[in-house]
Order: C-alpha cells, then structure tokens, then sequence
C-alpha cells in the first residue's frame, strides 16, 4: 500500500492546475528626429484560450516559462512608420483565470477563442517622445484552473467517492482498491427528470495532515473552496491507510475531514454539508450506522481516540445522513433528491435574500 502510494505521489506530480509566467512585451522601435519618423509599437503578448492545450503541456514545452513579444521595427527612410511588433500569442487551456502576481483578475478565459491582454508593447518612438521608444510591460502573471462545481466530494482515499459519481452520474472515474485513484479532479453531472443538472467534482483523497501538504495536500483543498456544498464520503467500516497507520472509524473519519478543512480554512467547515455513508453492503454496516449516528449527536464524548491537535474547534453540521451503497445502487435515488433539495434550499434563501436588499434599497434609498 505504501509503495502504491509512492507511485501515484510521483504519478500525481503531472497534474498542473496552477501555473507562473513572465511575460514581456516588445520594445518600441525607435522614431527618426531627421524626417519625422515614427517607431512601429512593441508586440504584446495574449493569452489565448485553445481545445487540446493542458496548462502541463505548456510547462513541458517552456520550461523558462518565459514569453516575449517582438520588437517594434525602427522608423526608416523606406519606411517612415515602422511597423508593429510581432504579437505573442501563448495558448492555454479553456477555463482559467488569468491574475498578476498578486492575485489581481486580469481576465478569464471561458470559451475557446477567448483572449486576454497580459503585457502591452512598449510605444515606439515619435515625436513626443524626443524619438526615443519605450520598452514593453513585463510582469509575472498565473493562471490558474477553475473547477467549479456545485458539490465537492469530501473523502479519505478508497471511501468510495468515485465509485459514488459513476454511479450518480455520467463520469467514468477510475475506482480501485487502492489509495490515491483518483490524482486528478474530475467532474460528473447529475441529470434530473426536469432537465435539472448539478454537478459534482470527484477530489482525490485527503489524509490526515493534507493541509499542510500531506498526500494531495492543498492544491485540491483549493477547489473544495470553490464549490457550494460539500459532500462528505465515509466508509461505513471506517479506514487505514496503511498498516502502520491508525485504524480510523467512519466517526472519526469525518472529525478528521473536518479537521483538515479547518486547518486549511474556518469557513469551510460553515459550508453547507451532506454525510454519505458508503458500503451499507458490508457485513454489521447497520450497527456501525447506528454507532455513528450516536457519536455525530454528541461529537465531543467520543474523540478520544483522536490526538487533541486533531479535533476540530467546530463540528460539521450535516443537513442530512444519508446511507448508501455505491456497488448496489441502494439510498443513490434518495441521494440524489438529498443534494437536489439541499442546493435548491441554497437557492431560494439567496434569491429572497437579494429580494430583501432590492425592497431596502427602494424603501431607504439614502443607505446605499
Ligand atoms: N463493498 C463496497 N465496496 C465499495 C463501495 N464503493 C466503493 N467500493 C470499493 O472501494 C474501493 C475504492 O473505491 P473508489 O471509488 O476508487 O474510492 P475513492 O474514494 O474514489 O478513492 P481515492 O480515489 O483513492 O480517493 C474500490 O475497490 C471500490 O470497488 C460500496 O458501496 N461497497
Ligand atoms: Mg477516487
């Protein structure tokens, strides 16, 4: 198990969701004081959004990860206008968020085709500038890839979580008995009768001391952040990683969860919340439901098994306990309306809570 999961950490290094790059735009060509001339503007660079380009690809085929406009070209007796600077053009995956160094939104890209401007060419030479050419912006930029969904699978490895999208939705994840399946996020949608669809991202496994990077570690946490509501995944039978590591209960298994979300961030332990207790095929599933029904009632009398760092200052609250078998396809239906009704709940309370503000504003215009 151990050795598997060296594998997949090496493995899971191929996934990029987040990338840096220079970028500079050309040099202004230089303007001609005798005749008047003007310098051809520096290039700029774009970033362009493309099918089939993965943010690693980029990485592999740039490893100075560095991007340049062309110059402008020098005004010239031929030519007294030079001409402007050839364009850089950097292709980049659909749907990513193009920010500055620190996190400013410079654009996002959410069709193919679309283009953001990330560093302008420098002006070329002319009159106002004693004939001198600028030089082009230069800054690091990032893109970053969103994954938005509506519901983020929340999970120890192996709980379940994609065996739960396959059989919820259209996704064909990769399940396996061992930790660490999934190295990738991956995104399934859930069909409703009414045409409804929600979707639901499938995380890799989180493990104890994932927010300080242990196993997929925060990249993944990030995403988690994204979503709406949070879908927590326990085995009924509970989990070990390996045989070294601590025996953990399907209860202790969420204190953890829990646990490492609030370490990452406090927030998201308010997030909206639904437990699916997965393997309800599994010999003495019932009991051990029974069991943690009881514990998740009175969370504090039953962490201490749990080292004191590990429990959480807050308890999740589940909206709703919902026990399943991802294999059999039992309590998949009634899942389904669970989600569907908590999302729908969401919606509501946030339309009258825009509904409340409008009539405030009509009513007390001057608080605005
Ligand atoms: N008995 C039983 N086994 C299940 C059930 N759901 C999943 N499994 C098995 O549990 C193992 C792990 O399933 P996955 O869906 O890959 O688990 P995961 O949570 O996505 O795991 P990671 O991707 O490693 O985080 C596989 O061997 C599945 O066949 C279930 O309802 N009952
Ligand atoms: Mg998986």
């Amino acid at each position: 198990m151990v050795q598997f999961s060296r594998i997949c950490f090496r493995k899971f290094g191929n996934f990029v969701d987040n990338l840096r790059l220079y970028v500079r735009g050309g040099t202004g060509g230089m303007g001609m004081p005798r005749l008047g001339g003007q310098g051809g503007n520096g290039g700029d660079v774009w970033v362009v959004a493309t099918k089939n380009v993965t943010l690693k690809r980029i990485k592999d085929k740039y490893p100075l990860k560095r991007f340049a406009a062309g110059a402008g070209v020098n005004s010239s007796i031929r030519a007294l206008k030079g001409e402007k600077g050839k364009d850089q053009e950097i292709f980049a995956p659909v749907g990513i968020t193009v920010t500055t160094e620190d996190g400013r939104i410079l654009g996002d890209l959410n069709a193919e085709g679309d283009r953001v401007m990330v560093a302008k060419g420098g002006p070329g030479g002319g009159l106002y500038s004693a004939f001198e050419p600028s030089k082009g912006q230069a800054k690091h930029i990032r893109l970053d890839l969103k994954l938005i969904a509506d519901l983020g699978l929340v999970g120890f490895p192996n709980a379940g979580k994609s065996s739960l999208l396959t059989a919820m939705s259209n996704a064909t994840p990769q399940i396996a008995s061992y930790a660490f399946t999934t190295l990738k996020p991956e995104i399934g949608k859930l069909m409703y009768k009414d045409h409804k669809q929600i979707s639901v991202a499938d995380l890799p496994g989180l493990i104890e001391g994932a927010h300080i990077n242990k196993g997929m570690g925060h990249k993944f946490l990030k995403h988690v952040e994204r979503t709406k509501q949070l879908l927590f995944v326990v085995d009924v039978c509970g989990f070990q990683l390996a045989s070294k590591t601590q025996f953990r209960s399907a209860f202790e298994a969420v204190q953890l969860l829990t646990k490492e979300l609030e370490l990452y961030k406090e927030e998201l332990v308010s997030k909206p919340a639904l437990l699916v207790v997965n393997k309800m095929d599994l010999p003495e599933a019932e009991d051990k439901l029974q069991e943690l029904k009881e514990q998740l009632k009175n969370p504090d009398e039953f962490s201490d098994l749990l080292p004191d760092n590990m429990i959480p200052k807050k308890h999740m609250t589940f909206r709703q306990v919902v026990p399943i078998s991802a294999t059999t396809g039992f309590g998949i239906e009634l899942l389904k309306s669970c989600i569907r009704e908590s999302l729908d709940d969401d919606a509501t309370l946030s339309t009258k809570a825009i509904h409340r503000e409008r009539l405030q504003a009509l009513r007390h215009p001057s608080r605005l």
